[in-house]
C-alpha cells in the first residue's frame, strides 16, 4: 500500500477490541502511514487497545478518554488532542449504542428514553464531534462514520437503531454542507453485518450473515479490513471529490430486491 496518509493526524473513535470495525480501520490507516490518535469510553476498551497496539507494533500518537454522551468529555478530549498535535486531518466515528431490549420485538414499543439514547449516542455524537474536530482541521479534513442498511429499509430487530442511523445519514449530508466551505468532507460507510462486540447477543444477527452469503452478488460476507480500506479511501485524497456520500461495503447486498 502506498503511504496515502503519510504525515496526516487521524483520530479514531470506537476501538473496543480486535473485532471492532475501528480496529480494521486502524490497521488500514497505519499501513497508509497515518499518525493515529485514539479515543475510548470504557477503561476495558482502553486496556484492550493498548495491548492490541503493542501486539501489532503500532505506535499511537495519543490515546484520550471520550464519552460522546457528555459535552464536557468531548471538549476535554479535543482540547487534549489540540495540545498534542495542533492540527488533525481526519476523524473516524465508529460509535453506536441502543438498549438491548429495543433491538427486538415491535418498534412501536420503543420507550422515549430508549429512542433518545440511541439518537444521542449513535447520531447526535457525530454532530458534536464534527463541531469539535472542525476547529482542529485547519488544513481541511475528512470525517467518516459507520452506518447500516437498516437506515434505508426495515430490517427485523434493527428497530430504534435503524431510525438512529437514518438520522446519522441525514446528519452526514447536512454536516457535509456546513463544513465543505472549510475544505472538510463528511461521508459514511454502510457495512454489511460483521461479528463484533456490539453485535454480540443481538437477535437475528446470524441470520443476517447467512442472507448475505446466499443473496449478495459476491456471495460472501465483508470483514473489518474491507471496511478499513474503504474508510482509508474516504480519508485520503483519492476521494477528494466526494462528500455527503453513503458508500455500501456489503458485497453488493443492498442492490438485490
Ligand atoms: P464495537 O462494539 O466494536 O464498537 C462499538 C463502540 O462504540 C465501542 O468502542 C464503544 O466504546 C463505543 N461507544 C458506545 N457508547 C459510547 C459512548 N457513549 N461514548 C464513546 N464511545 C461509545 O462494534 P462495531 O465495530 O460493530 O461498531 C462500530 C460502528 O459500526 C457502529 O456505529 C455500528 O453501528 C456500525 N456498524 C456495525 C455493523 C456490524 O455488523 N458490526 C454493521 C454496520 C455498521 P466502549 O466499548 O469504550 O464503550
Ligand atoms: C439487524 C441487525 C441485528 C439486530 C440489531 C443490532 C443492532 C446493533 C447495534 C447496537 C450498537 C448494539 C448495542 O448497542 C448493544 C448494547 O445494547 C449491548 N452491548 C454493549 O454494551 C457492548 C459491550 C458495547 C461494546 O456495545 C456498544 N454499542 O457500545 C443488525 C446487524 C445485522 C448488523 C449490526 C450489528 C449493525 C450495527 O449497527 O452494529
Amino acid at each position: 500500500m502506498t503511504e496515502l496518509l503519510k504525515g496526516k493526524n487521524i483520530v479514531v473513535m470506537g476501538v473496543a477490541n480486535e473485532r471492532s470495525i475501528a480496529w480494521g480501520v486502524t490497521k488500514s490507516l497505519h499501513n497508509a502511514g497515518a499518525n493515529l490518535i485514539f479515543t475510548n469510553r470504557q477503561e476495558r476498551s482502553h486496556k484492550k487497545l493498548i495491548k492490541l497496539l503493542d501486539d501489532n507494533q503500532i505506535e499511537a500518537r495519543q490515546i484520550v478518554s471520550c464519552d460522546v454522551s457528555d459535552d464536557a468529555s468531548i471538549n476535554t478530549a479535543f482540547n487534549e488532542i489540540k495540545e498534542e498535535v495542533g492540527v488533525i486531518h481526519g476523524l473516524v466515528h465508529a460509535i453506536a449504542f441502543a438498549n438491548r431490549e429495543d433491538l427486538k420485538g415491535e418498534f412501536s414499543d420503543t420507550s422515549r428514553d430508549g429512542f433518545l439514547l440511541a439518537q444521542n449516542i449513535s447520531a447526535f455524537s457525530l454532530v458534536a464531534v464534527t463541531k469539535a474536530a472542525k476547529e482542529l482541521m485547519t488544513e481541511g479534513g475528512s470525517i467518516v462514520t459507520q452506518t447500516y442498511l437498516g437506515a434505508e429499509r426495515v430490517i427485523p430487530n434493527y428497530n430504534v437503531m435503524g431510525v438512529a442511523k437514518a438520522s446519522l445519514e441525514a446528519s452526514v449530508r447536512y454536516l457535509a454542507e456546513d463544513v465543505g466551505k472549510h475544505g472538510i468532507r463528511v461521508n459514511a460507510i454502510s457495512a454489511g453485518p460483521i461479528r463484533t462486540l456490539a453485535a454480540k447477543g443481538v437477535s437475528g444477527f446470524n441470520e443476517k450473515l447467512g442472507m448475505v452469503e446466499e443473496k449478495a452478488p459476491l456471495r460472501r460476507n465483508v470483514d473489518q479490513d474491507q471496511v478499513g480500506d474503504a474508510t482509508l479511501f474516504f480519508l485520503s485524497d483519492l476521494s477528494r471529490g466526494v462528500t455527503g456520500e453513503v458508500l455500501h461495503v456489503d458485497s453488493g447486498y443492498h442492490i438485490i430486491g
